[in-house]
């Protein structure tokens, strides 16, 4: 049951598709404090908070403060309150003191009226607002808003899956990408020419590594224009984008948020001549800068601006491409115009003083003040459809209304077809239109334990076709960590090998070990069948691919606070390794399962083994996978194939066999369409 309280005068999001009328009167449980502008509910001690998708810390996001105001940070640390993203729903599952049990039949009910206490809340609002989940006070729950204006929904079921799904059909179905996005791609921050693209190509055919995609990052443009092709490093773009199809890869370019300024720049020259960009108080476009150097922002809120600017993207369609990740969208500015002018005023005022040491924290500060300076927000207003809005009060949706216009596009100008689409920045609602990866991580082994605890979070929100960068994003990376890292995203949906400029090469190639690599790569795709079959599932059923194991297992005191495994579909839970130096790990079993060690798709071992805790030896070479009972686990027999397995198409046609625990695999349902088709 879904019921809505509307605060103050909310501005709409776009993230709800199913309207729901507001009841009267407050939300049941919560206290309400309109000067505080907050909502209070007091936990219990066995209460679990899941939820707000891309975060950091862990899957029961209780002990923290966590502040939705999408921001560029590279850096995700514990004491981070914000990134990318705002997923503004939360779950509470109550535990025994409640009375209550989860997935099984009801206990007795009746806490707050809240059907004996389980419930989802959605907060649907586009400005700023901070959850505090016991980090004020360990037992309340507030959530604490900028505006106090905001559409709640709150959510009541008698599991947390089928809450999930109330959500969903609340604000619509998930994106589904087309099937070799479930292949390999392999990425870097630095690929400049077609030169270099056919060298990671050949170097990964050469290892017999199977892949189907490369993603081309900034550099493939003409000086980071949006819409444009570096023509020096990719003479001929469009027969390349064919001689790469015929050799099975994709090509999936990045497009930035930001539109350089530059006389002659079609895109630019549209955007100004229809009042497509963001403007300040003035009337003026905004002046930012990013990595074209000066640029304005499209104004993606405003339904014109966001039909052209999707529009734009047939450039590159048009050309054979198939796929794009927006980035930039929060979106980044690395400073504005204004803001420059007034420092370096300020600057100047420091020439020739004797700086003392207040002085050289001022001077410094003055500085580091430009980069995503959130007072910027302030500076500049959108056209919302005929409502003048300041950025500030719709800060969130950006990113969303990004990858909004393109996929509104998609759907326009290949309404059969199935395009990639994944963004950094995200809100409620984008899952209908594409993926998100998770941002700049860094090669640490805790960010392998962020991804796994991330992917629940983002699931229940909608966004099922997910990942980060696998090896990590910033930093050097190490073999041990990107073969660690590598055994958990061949079971995410996005698996893509992504690093930045200036550190060290990450190709799996690039490695002495490279054989253990490609077993890694070829058990992902041996697994593709049930990967894909598993995600269907969730996107067709408004159900989550990533489950943490209280959705399962609501009632086991044990399975409600673990957080490092994973269940992965119908059939499977994981338990990877992320610390250097293990040689397995402990691994806790709410009930008896089938543990397949994995050293290559064809060579593993199965040992049941009965619930409780177990330590599992795990070489650098082995994935662990834990099969429940009553369950089958298909893999594509790679082994029979005709011929290498190059990408996605060699893994489906392969012979099919199945890993069974008391099962049988004609009960297995499976999903093995064309994989473009739009469904
Ligand atoms: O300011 O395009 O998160 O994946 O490689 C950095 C360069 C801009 C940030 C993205 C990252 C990408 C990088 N971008």
């Amino acid at each position: 049951m879904i019921r809505k309280y509307t605060i103050g005068n909310p501005i709409p999001t776009g993230s709800v598709v199913t309207p729901v009328k507001a009841e009267e009167g407050l939300l049941p449980g919560w206290a309400f404090d309109s000067e505080g502008k907050t909502l209070s509910y007091s936990m219990r001690e066995d209460d679990l908070v899941y939820g707000l998708g891309e975060t950091v810390r862990g899957m029961n996001k209780r002990g923290w403060i966590y502040t939705s105001n999408n921001a560029d940070d590279p850096f995700h640390l514990e004491d981070k309150r914000s990134l990318y993203a705002s997923q503004n729903f939360i779950m509470l599952i109550p535990g025994k003191l409640s009375g209550r049990q989860i997935g099984g039949e009801g206990g007795e009910a009746g806490r707050d009226g809240l059907s004996g206490g389980l419930f989802g809340l959605y907060v649907d609002t586009p400005g700023v607002i901070h959850f505090d989940i016991g980090f004020t006070d360990l037992d309340t729950l507030t959530i604490r808003f900028e505006d106090f204006d905001a559409d709640i929904y709150l959510i009541t079921e008698d599991t947390p899956r089928k809450i999930v799904k109330e959500l969903r059909a609340l604000t619509g179905r998930s994106y589904i990408p087309p099937k070799w996005a479930f292949g390999f791609g392999q990425s870097r921050w630095g690929y400049k020419s077609a030169d270099d693209i056919r060298e990671v190509v050949d170097s990964y055919r050469r290892e017999d590594i199977p892949f189907d995609s490369v993603y081309l990052d900034i550099d493939y443009m003409e000086r980071f224009k949006d819409f444009t092709v570096n023509k020096e490093n990719f003479p001929a773009f469009e027969d390349f984008v064919t001689e790469m199809k015929e050799e099975g890869v994709h090509l999936v370019p990045i497009i930035d948020a930001g539109v350089k300024i530059e006389e002659g720049y079609s895109v630019y020259e549209e955007g100004v001549r229809n009042k497509y960009f963001v403007t300040k108080e003035d009337g003026s476009e905004l002046v930012g800068a990013v990595w074209p150097g000066r640029v304005h922002f499209p104004d993606f809120l405003n339904s014109k601006a966001r039909k052209w600017f999707g529009r734009c993207y047939s450039f590159l369609l048009d050309k054979g491409i198939d796929g794009f990740w927006n980035d930039m969208n929060e979106p980044a500015i690395f400073y504005t115009e204004d803001r420059l002018n007034s420092v370096l005023e300020q600057v100047d005022q420091f020439k020739g003083r004797d700086l003392g040491v207040m002085e050289f924290w001022q001077f410094r500060g003055l500085v580091t003040s430009l980069e995503n300076n959130r007072d910027d927000y302030k500076t500049f207003y959108h056209d919302y459809d005929g409502t003048r809005v300041r950025h500030d009060k719709v800060h969130n949706i950006y990113g969303f209304q990004m990858t909004r216009a393109a996929g509104e596009a998609f759907e326009e100008l290949c309404p059969d077809k199935r395009i990639l689409m994944f963004s950094r920045s995200s809100y409620i609602g984008m899952h209908r239109y594409g993926g998100v990866w998770t941002g700049d991580n860094k090669s640490w082994w805790s960010h392998i334990k962020l991804n796994i605890q991330q992917m629940p979070g983002l699931n229940m929100c909608g966004f099922l076709y997910s990942g980060a960068d696998t090896g990590g994003f910033g930093a050097d990376t190490t073999e041990d960590l990107l073969m660690r890292w590598t055994a958990v995203s061949i079971f995410t949906p996005l698996f893509r090998n992504h690093s930045a400029l200036g550190t060290r090469s990450q190709e799996f190639y690039r490695f002495p070990k490279v054989k253990q690599f490609r077993d890694l790569v070829r058990l992902r795709y041996a697994l593709l069948p049930y990967i894909y079959s598993e995600f269907m599932k969730a996107a067709l059923g408004d159900d989550m691919y990533a489950l943490p194991l209280a959705f399962v297992y609501g009632d086991d005191e044990r399975a409600r606070r673990v957080e490092d495994q994973l269940l992965i579909g119908e059939s499977i839970m994981i338990a990877p390794v992320y610390e250097q130096n293990a040689l397995g790990r402990y691994v806790y079993l709410p009930e008896e399962m089938k543990l397949i060690r994995f050293r290559t798709d064809s060579d593993y071992d199965e040992e049941i083994l009965p619930a409780g805790d177990h330590y599992i030896p795990l070489k650098l070479n082995e994935v662990a996978v834990f099969l429940r009972k009553g369950h089958c686990l298909p893999l594509a027999d790679l082994s029979a194939a005709a011929g290498p397995v190059k990408g996605m198409e060699d893994a489906f046609s392969c012979p099919l066999k199945f890993i069974t625990f008391e099962a049988d695999p004609e009960d297995y349902v499976r999903y093995d369409d064309d994989g473009i088709t739009r469904i």
